[in-house]
């Protein structure tokens, strides 16, 4: 009797934990019913989520993004923000499909009181887009629902025909010039149209100004083809395929473990390519431009171009496989995707102010041994993600004195806080007359 009343509850709690329900159809989703399943969760957890886009496709379609999070629509200063992004390549859906499950999942687990759910809701601002490419997915269905298939490339490009891994600035090339040049500049590139040398896609400059627009820490851009989690750089300084190492290869090792390792199968070692030439990755994980490289990549753009790290995850051999698949891939990828997710958290945080109390923006964060700056929000916020270490790190701003202190970080996934205040360079009366323009300005 005991026996058997073990069995039910243990049943019971099965039935209960079960996400999506077992009634749930899936279903690849198109633009509308993708659209809808971001308004659902916004009515099932209005507390907790907003649903927005930052811009239009050629096509005019909005690419929808939800934000997840305690505080939805604001900024919370030291409260890292972190994006997934799917669907770039219009005919690899896996990201796609399991974002818009992942999407309804946090949104349960969270109402669930579910602690890892809570907790990294509560402390990160997480953004998901599950589509940059909605033209090219609509020609890539429409291959798909008359054929059964999809032929590899159709539905690739947008709808003007460009591939967008290859429409971002090329800030590889401008990086390795200035490299060159023995140029300080390690972040942040800027480019001219004219260096850049082609037309930026719609979908391109929607996704520049959302980069810039939130203070993103770190990302993901899911495609599909084969298994393995790609990180920087994804070009080579000479353009042939051979590892180049960025300033933060050990912490891009680290987070791109993190998802193979999480993954049911990405890791396995003796598993082959998908083209089944070779032996797979070594620890599911490869340097972009050892792969092969990719100029013009949007992982790169992140890196060089803000304070995002991002890597780009291959989910699959089939780019775009039949519904029937997508439980297992959802199975393969769940405690990856959140993995992920929480290593937004590693490293060290803090705020940059100045003794008056005002924080500064723009201060640089740099870290002794790595070549790669980060920036503070406009809070005084920032978050440099490190492997675990001592660092001697110091926060400098033009017209302040510069700042050095030893952090250490510890094998967790919560940042050790290191804050920096800095001394005026400037005299008590210079800041007197700057803090009376700032009141002018503000009236
Ligand atoms: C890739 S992107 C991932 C691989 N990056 C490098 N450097 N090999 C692309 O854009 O070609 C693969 C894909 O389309 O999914
Ligand atoms: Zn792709």
């Amino acid at each position: 009797m005991k026996l058997v009343v073990l069995f039910l509850v243990a049943l019971l709690t099965v039935y209960v934990d079960s996400f999506p329900d077992d009634d749930y159809t899936w279903t690849h989703h198109d633009a509308e019913a993708l659209k809808r399943v971001l308004d659902e969760t916004a009515r099932e957890c209005p507390d907790i989520t907003r649903v927005y886009s930052p811009g239009k496709s050629v096509k005019n379609v909005d690419l929808w993004t939800i934000e997840i999070t305690d505080n939805p629509g604001v900024h919370e200063p030291g409260e890292p923000e972190f994006k997934y992004v799917g669907n770039m390549h219009g005919n690899e859906v896996v990201g796609r499909e399991i974002l818009l499950i992942l999407i309804p999942y946090l949104c349960k687990e969270y109402n669930k009181g579910t602690p890892t759910i809570v907790e990294l809701v509560d402390n990160t601002r997480i953004h998901i887009m599950p589509t940059m490419n909605p033209d090219g997915y609509a020609i890539a269905l429409e291959e798909f629902l008359k054929t059964g298939s999809n032929s590899w490339t159709v539905g690739r490009q947008n709808a003007n025909n460009v591939d967008l891994n290859r429409n971002f600035p090329d800030m590889d090339k401008k990086f390795f010039k200035l490299q060159k040049m023995h140029s300080k500049i390690n972040n942040h590139i800027t480019m001219t149209m004219q260096e850049i040398g082609h037309l930026l896609q719609k979908e391109t400059q929607v996704i520049l100004n959302w980069m810039t627009e939130y203070p993103f820490v770190l990302s993901a851009n899911l495609h599909g083809g084969d298994i393995v989690a790609n990180y920087p750089f994804d070009a080579s300084k000479d353009g042939r395929p051979h590892y180049q190492k960025c300033a933060d290869d050990a912490v891009f090792i680290e987070l791109s473990k993190a998802y193979s390792q999480a993954h049911a199968t990405m890791s396995d070692p003796g598993r082959k390519k998908c083209d089944m030439t070779e032996e797979s990755f070594d620890d599911g994980i490869t340097n972009g431009a050892d792969w092969y490289p990719v100029p013009g990549g949007m992982q790169d753009t992140n890196y060089m171009y803000t304070n995002c790290f991002e890597i780009t995850l291959e989910l699959g051999c089939n780019k775009f496989p039949p519904a029937e698949q997508l439980p297992q891939f959802w199975d393969d990828n769940k405690n990856a995707l959140i993995k992920y997710m929480q290593m937004v958290h590693i490293g060290i945080k803090g705020f940059v102010t100045a003794e008056s109390g005002d924080v500064l923006e723009n201060a640089v964060i740099s870290v002794k041994g790595i070549n790669h700056d980060i920036t503070t929000a406009p809070d005084g916020d920032y978050w440099r993600l490190l492997v675990p270490g001592n660092y001697k790190v110091t926060a400098s701003k033009p017209g302040y004195l510069p700042k050095t202190k030893m952090c250490r970080v510890e094998d967790t996934l919560e940042a050790t806080h290191c804050n920096f205040v800095l001394t005026s360079r400037m005299s008590d009366l210079e800041q007197d007359i700057l803090r009376e323009l700032r009141e002018w300005d503000k009236q």
